[in-house]
């Protein structure tokens, strides 16, 4: 038996893809090339991941230098010199406060190590009583255990909701088509939806509760804006009940709602922010969860010798991801990319509005260069009418991302309003032959 399609892929339907396979050899920039030659304008930088830009030659170079000076050194009780300056450059970019860094390989890995911080954190203290976490219905936080339980995306749980972990609840979460539909930016209604935290800490009574995990914009289930005023009233429940807030801007941090982090953008700061993606550009895999020195402190006790926190991962800090993260954070300043986000933002804003009258979207939501269009689902066929546009838009030569009837967009950081054009004329042109 040939073993030409052994790659089972995720979050893929693999037999219609063995079918038709779409399979990308190169890239450079703006485009991807395909296999079978063709070039395909990124409408979504990689997979959220490459806001720079595709083999960036600085990244690339960084890469190639110290994969040929070290490939790898032990990571516990010993580590490497690109780790070290990585962590200082992170913290350097991070709210003020923020100064400490510790090193997973994915956003799914930094989504587990916040929350068993968060936990941690607790019992150090003498709190070991607070263990209940709180996720928000229709939130991402990855797929292993931890992430998926605080997770709200119910294809994602169903078959595993036996084995979730126990003690976890969420929040309800942030989309009322009635009162937000085709907001630009940030809704103006739903800061009280941020008050059902209050009823769960009455529920379950706050003493017991360690953490509250949310996206600041959520990314995956088809980017629900925060509303003006919800993340803020989020932070002043978790300080009035002893609670660790912590965003995961695996997706909002750098660049991507032009700013380093959502919680620059918005004016809120957690206790833990999680990230991976932007970190290394996406060209090694990395991710960084970044603590709240206080936190941090909470947890340096006990004799000196003794590990602090069981847990890491054998890559952690490894150096060839965190050369990329070096060659990465030094572009996005040298090329200004956060400001350079946020100037391309009211071009694509309008942009992605102009489809509003198309047949079929029913709703339109963007902050950054986050954008979605949701679209009336088919009757009977949830989600095939995002999957065909997704489908045309890729043999018209521009990727973009369906998460069901949610067309998503991340374009690059740098992008030009022909490009931004571009995108969306071809999405126009494939609603018109959508059926
Ligand atoms: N948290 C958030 C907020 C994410 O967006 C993860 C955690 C998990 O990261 P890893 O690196 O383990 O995949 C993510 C990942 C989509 C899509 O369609 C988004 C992600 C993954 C797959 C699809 O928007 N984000
Ligand atoms: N499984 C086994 C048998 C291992 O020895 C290790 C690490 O040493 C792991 C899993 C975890 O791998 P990682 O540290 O890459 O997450």
């Amino acid at each position: 038996m040939s073993h030409d399609q052994a790659f089972w892929l995720p979050f893929t339907a693999n037999r219609a893809f063995w079918k038709s396979p779409r399979v990308i050899t190169g890239a450079r920039g703006h485009y991807y090339t395909t296999d079978d030659g063709r070039q395909l304008l990124d409408g979504f930088s990689g997979l959220w991941t490459c806001g720079l830009g595709h083999c960036h030659p600085k990244i690339v170079a960084a890469v190639q230098e110290q994969v040929a000076t070290l490939d790898y050194a032990m990571g516990f009780q010993v580590t490497n010199d690109k780790a070290i300056a990585l962590a200082r450059e992170v913290a350097a970019l991070a709210p003020a406060g923020m100064g400490k860094v510790f090193f997973t390989n994915s956003g799914s890995e930094s989504a587990d190590t916040a929350l068993k911080i968060a936990l941690a954190y607790h019992r150090a203290r003498g709190e070991g009583q607070r263990t209940r976490l709180i996720g928000r219905e229709r939130g991402y936080h990855g797929v292993n255990f931890g992430g998926l339980s605080v997770g709200g995306i119910p294809g994602n749980r169903k078959v595993f909701s036996a084995t979730l972990l126990p003690g976890v609840d969420h929040l309800r979460h942030t989309y009322s088509a009635a009162d937000m539909a085709f907001s630009k930016g940030q809704p103006a209604w739903g800061a009280q939806l941020a008050d059902d935290l209050e009823r769960l800490c009455a529920l379950h009574d706050a003493s017991n509760i360690a953490a509250v995990i949310v996206e600041p914009v959520a990314g995956s289930t088809g980017i629900l804006v925060p509303p003006i005023g919800y993340l803020q009233r989020l932070r002043e429940i978790c300080d009035r009940h002893g609670i660790l807030l912590i965003f995961d801007e695996v997706i909002t941090a750098f660049g991507r709602v032009g700013a380093p982090f959502a919680a620059a953008r918005f004016g809120v700061t957690p206790d833990i922010i999680t990230t991976a993606k932007g970190l290394t550009n996406g060209v090694v895999p990395m991710g960084a969860v970044i603590v709240r020195d206080g936190v941090y402190d909470a947890l340096m006790q006990g004799p000196e010798h003794v590990v602090e926190l069981f847990h890491g991962y054998t890559y952690s800090g490894h150096p060839l991801a965190a050369a990329a993260g070096l060659a990465t954070l030094a572009a996005y300043c040298e090329e200004d990319s956060f400001a350079r986000a946020r100037a391309v933002e009211p071009i694509f804003e309008e942009m992605i509005h102009s489809l509003r009258e198309e047949a079929k979207v029913v709703d339109i939501r963007n902050v950054g260069l986050m954008g979605g269009i949701e679209l009336a689902p088919r009757p009977g066929a949830v989600g095939a009418r995002g999957f065909e546009v997704f489908l045309k838009c890729f043999e018209a030569g521009v990727v973009i991302r369906n998460g069901g009837d949610v067309l998503q967009f991340s374009p690059f950081l740098d992008s030009t309003p022909d490009e931004l054009g571009r995108i969306f004329d071809t999405v126009r042109q494939a609603l018109r032959t959508v059926t």
